[in-house]
C-alpha cells in the first residue's frame, strides 16, 4: 500500500540493493525508471562529448576521392562524397561531430549530381576545380577554390561539371542535428536538374551592398547571398590583417546573413580567420563544436593537450567543450571553420572559457 502522502518518504538510498534492484525491474515492467538511479548519467557537471578530436590530411584523403571517382558516377552515387567520420561516432550513419557532418564531395568532368531537396541545410566550401557549378533554387552558380556556397533548408540543387577538371568540395550539414530532432525529409525532382530562373532576389547587388531597395524583405530561412566568393572574402581578410586580433582566434570574421546580420544558416555558423606567421593562440573552449578546413599555410592545434599538425587541405575536428589553441607555422596561416555555435546561441547554451595564464599565452603580433 503507498504510504500517505505528508507521512516521511523512505530515502532511496538507505533501501536495500535488492529491493531496490527488484523495484528497479518492477518499473522497467512498466516502461519507468527512478531518476535517481540515472541522474549522473543526465546531470553531468559539464557536458559530456563522445566526439573526439581527430585530423583527417589531404595527403590521405586526395588519393581515396580519386579512387572514389573510378568506382561510381556522381549519378550512381546520388552524391559521391566521402564522409569524415568522428572516430567517436562511428556508431552512427554519418556523424563528424554529435551535431554537424562534413565530407569530401567531387563531381567530375561531364557528370551531373542530380537535382533533390532535403531539410537538413548545408554548404560547401570549394577544395579544388575551376568553373563548375552547383545550382540551388534556381541560381546557376560557378565555382572557384575557397567559394563558399550555401543550400538552405529544402532549397532544390543540382550539381554538374562540365568543365575539363574535376571539382572537389568540403559538404558541410547538419544532418546529426536534424536526424537527432527527426526533422529529416528528403525528395528527388522529377528532372536531373532542376530549373535555372537566376532569383536575382538573391544578388549580392540587393543585400550586400551596403544598400537595400526599402521594404525589401527576405522571409526564408538562411542567408539571401548563397554564394560567397573566395576574392571577397580573402580581400576582406586582408583588408583587417592589421586589426587587434582575437588572442584566442587571430582574425576571425563571420561569413554573414545580410538580411539579419546573422549566421549564414540558421543552425550553423561559418567563419574565415588569419593567423600571423609564429602566431599562437591563447587556449579557450566553448560548448559548441567545429570543424576546420584549412585554406592557406600550415600550422597546428593542440586540442586537449594533444597536438595536430595541419597542412592546406587537411581538416579537423574540434569537439565542444574541448581546450583548444592555435599556431601557425613561419607563414600565415587562413582557417575555414562551420560549427553549430549558431544553434548553441539560439538555444541559449553556448558558453566560453578562456584560459589567460602565461603558459598559453605568447601571441606575438
Ligand atoms: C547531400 O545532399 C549532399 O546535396 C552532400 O551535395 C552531402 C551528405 C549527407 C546527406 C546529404 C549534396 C550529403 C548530402
Amino acid at each position: 500500500m503507498r504510504e500517505p502522502i505528508d507521512q516521511p518518504q523512505p530515502d532511496p538510498v538507505a533501501l536495500l540493493p535488492d529491493r531496490e534492484a527488484d523495484f528497479a525491474a518492477r518499473l522497467q515492467d512498466q516502461s519507468m525508471r527512478a531518476l535517481w538511479h540515472v541522474l549522473a548519467d543526465v546531470m553531468t557537471e559539464n557536458p559530456v562529448q563522445p566526439a573526439v578530436p581527430h585530423l583527417w590530411r589531404w595527403r590521405d584523403v586526395a588519393p581515396l576521392v580519386n579512387e572514389a571517382g573510378d568506382l561510381v558516377t556522381a549519378e550512381e552515387a546520388d552524391r559521391r562524397a566521402l564522409m569524415l567520420i568522428n572516430p567517436g561516432l562511428a556508431h552512427l550513419p554519418a556523424s563528424t561531430t554529435a551535431t554537424l557532418f562534413a565530407g569530401i564531395q567531387s563531381v567530375l568532368p561531364g557528370e551531373i549530381a542530380p537535382a533533390h531537396r532535403h531539410t537538413p541545410s548545408a554548404l560547401r566550401f570549394v577544395i579544388a576545380g575551376e568553373g563548375a557549378y552547383t545550382g540551388v533554387a534556381g541560381n546557376e552558380m560557378r565555382v572557384s577554390p575557397g567559394d563558399l556556397v550555401l543550400t538552405p533548408n529544402w532549397s532544390w540543387h543540382d550539381h554538374g561539371n562540365d568543365t575539363s577538371e574535376p571539382v572537389v568540395w568540403l559538404d558541410c550539414l547538419d544532418t546529426p542535428l536534424v536526424l537527432m530532432l527527426n526533422a529529416v525529409f528528403y525528395q528527388r525532382h522529377e528532372q536531373v536538374r532542376h530549373p535555372v530562373t537566376t532569383d536575382a532576389q538573391m544578388s549580392w547587388e540587393r543585400w550586400a551592398s551596403g544598400m537595400r531597395p526599402v521594404g525589401q524583405t527576405h522571409d526564408a530561412y538562411g542567408s539571401p547571398i548563397l554564394s560567397y566568393p573566395w576574392a571577397k572574402a580573402r580581400a576582406t581578410l586582408h583588408a583587417l590583417r592589421d586589426e587587434p586580433v582575437s588572442p584566442y582566434d587571430g582574425v576571425i570574421l563571420e561569413y554573414l546573413n545580410p538580411a539579419d546580420g546573422g549566421s549564414v544558416l540558421p543552425t550553423s555558423s561559418a567563419y574565415l580567420q588569419l593567423l600571423r606567421p609564429g602566431q599562437r593562440t591563447w587556449a579557450h573552449r566553448h560548448v559548441s563544436s567545429a570543424i576546420y578546413h584549412v585554406a592557406e599555410g600550415r600550422g597546428s592545434t593542440t586540442i586537449d593537450g594533444q597536438t595536430y599538425d595541419w597542412a592546406e587541405g587537411d581538416s579537423f575536428v574540434v569537439p565542444g567543450w574541448s581546450w583548444h589553441q592555435h599556431n601557425a607555422g613561419s607563414g600565415e596561416a587562413v582557417l575555414f571553420s562551420y560549427t553549430d555555435a549558431a544553434t548553441m546561441r539560439k538555444l541559449g547554451l553556448e558558453r566560453t572559457e578562456e584560459r589567460t595564464d602565461e603558459r598559453t599565452t605568447g601571441d606575438s603580433r
